[in-house]
C-alpha cells in the first residue's frame, strides 16, 4: 500500500541545545525574578506574531492560471501518489447542477483525481452528513474513517485551447476537539508572548482540499473524457485562515498529474489539518514565528543581556513550545479513499440535498474559486 511520506521539519540551530536535559535543568533551577526578566526581554524583541507572518505567494500556475487564495506557495514538490483503474464512461448528458457538465461526467473526473486520505488512529470527531438546509445541521454522523467527501466539479474556463476545471474534496467534520496543551506549555506560551487562540474546540470542522485540472477543449467545450485530464495544481487547508498557524497552500506538482493517480493526503488528529505528508509532530506555528523567536532569544544572548545558563533555559521553553508543544498529532493506521462521494452541485443549484453548501461557512471555501483563467 503506498505510504505516507515523512516532511522535513526545519528546526533553528538554537532547538539543539533547547532539547537537550541540561537546558530544562538551567529551565528548572532558574530563579523566577531573572526568569521573567529574561521572557520580557525576548517578547519586547518579537513585537507581535501576526506581524511577522509572511505568506509566500505566486500568483500564477505553471500554465498561467491566477491562484486567488492568500496562501503559501509551497515549492514543486513530486506528491506521493496512489494509483487505481479508472471506471468506464456513461454516456448522459444529465446535468442538474447547471453547470453544463454531464453530472456523470463529474462523478468520474471527481473519482478520477479523489485523494487517497491517512485519517489518524484515535481521532475523537467523525464525518458528517448534513440536512438539506442553507445552515449547517447535522443529518447522520459517520465514521472517522472511511471518510465521507463532498465533492465539486466547477468550470473555470479556457485557456490556450485548454479547459480548466476546479475540483474541491469537501470533508466536513462534526466537530474539533482542539489543541490541548500541558500545564508547562500554559507558561510558555504567554512568557514568549505566543498564544493559541484559534486553535480551541468548536463544532463543525470545515476542510477541504481541491485540485485543477485540465485537458484540450473542443471550441468552447469542455472535454467530457475524464481520462483526458490531468491535475496542474493542487490546494491543501490547514488551519484556514488563522494567522499564526495557517499552513494552506497550493502545491504544484512536479509533473501534472494523470487521471486515476491520487494525491496521498495526512489528516491530523482533532485538528484535522490536511497535509502532503504525516504531519505527526509537525509545528503548527508559522515558521516565521519560530525563527524570530529563536532569533530574539539569540540577540538577547549577544547582546549579552542574558547569561549563558539563562539563554539554555529559554532556548528549553522555545524548543518545547514549537517542538512538543503545539504541534500536530498524528498515528498512523493507513490509507483509504472516502467510501461515501456526493456532488454538492453548485452554489447557484446544489443538487444530491446538499443546499447546506450555502451556509456561509462552507460558501466562503467555495467563492472565490481557487484560480481564475
Ligand atoms: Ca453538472
Ligand atoms: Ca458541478
Amino acid at each position: 500500500m503506498s505510504p505516507l511520506p515523512t516532511p522535513t521539519i526545519v528546526k533553528p540551530a538554537g532547538a539543539v541545545r533547547g532539547a537537550k536535559p541540561e537546558s530544562k535543568t538551567a529551565y528548572d533551577n532558574l530563579a523566577t525574578a531573572k526568569r521573567d526578566q529574561a521572557f520580557q526581554q525576548v517578547r519586547s524583541r518579537l513585537g507581535s506574531p501576526q506581524q511577522i507572518v509572511n505568506v509566500k505567494i505566486s500568483p500564477q500556475t505553471s500554465t498561467g492560471l491566477t491562484r486567488i487564495a492568500k496562501a503559501d506557495v509551497l515549492p514543486s514538490t513530486p506528491l506521493a501518489l496512489s494509483a487505481d483503474a479508472l471506471g468506464a464512461a456513461a454516456p448522459d448528458a444529465t446535468d442538474e447542477d447547471l453547470d453544463r457538465l454531464p453530472d456523470k461526467f463529474e462523478r468520474r473526473l471527481a473519482n478520477a483525481f479523489t485523494p487517497f486520505y491517512f485519517v489518524s488512529a484515535g481521532d475523537p470527531d467523525v464525518f458528517a452528513t448534513f440536512k438539506d438546509q442553507s445552515t449547517l445541521a447535522i443529518a447522520t454522523l459517520g465514521q472517522a474513517t472511511p471518510p465521507i467527501s463532498h465533492y465539486r466539479v466547477t468550470p473555470l474556463g479556457i485557456k490556450n485551447g485548454f479547459g480548466y476545471l476546479q475540483i474541491d474534496y469537501l470533508t466536513v467534520w462534526n466537530r474539533d476537539e482542539g489543541l490541548s496543551v500541558s500545564t508547562l506549555c500554559k507558561v510558555l506560551l504567554p512568557a514568549l508572548g505566543l498564544s493559541i487562540d484559534g486553535l480551541g474546540s468548536h463544532d463543525f470542522d470545515e476542510e477541504r482540499s481541491a485540485v485543477l485540472v485540465g485537458a484540450p477543449a473542443s471550441g468552447s467545450s469542455y472535454s467530457s473524457d475524464a481520462a483526458a485530464y490531468k491535475a496542474y495544481d493542487f490546494y491543501l487547508a490547514a488551519h484556514e485562515g488563522v494567522l499564526p498557524f495557517d499552513h494552506s497552500g497550493y502545491i504544484p506538482p512536479a509533473n501534472p498529474v494523470p487521471a486515476g493517480q491520487h494525491v496521498i493526503l495526512g489528516l491530523s488528529r482533532s485538528k484535522h489539518s490536511t497535509y502532503p505528508f504525516n504531519p505527526d509532530k509537525f509545528p503548527i506555528f508559522r515558521q516565521e514565528i519560530i525563527a524570530a523567536t529563536f532569533a530574539a532569544i539569540d540577540a538577547a544572548f549577544a547582546a549579552g543581556e542574558i547569561d549563558d545558563t539563562t539563554y539554555a533555559a529559554l532556548l528549553y521553553a522555545a524548543t518545547t513550545v514549537f517542538f512538543e508543544c503545539v504541534v500536530e498529532r498524528f498515528t498512523n493506521q493507513g490509507g483509504v479513499y472516502a467510501g461515501t462521494r456526493t456532488n454538492v452541485g453548485e452554489l447557484t443549484k446544489p443538487i444530491n440535498g446538499c443546499s447546506w453548501i450555502n451556509d456561509p461557512r462552507i460558501r466562503e471555501k467555495l467563492t472565490p474559486t481557487l484560480w481564475r483563467v
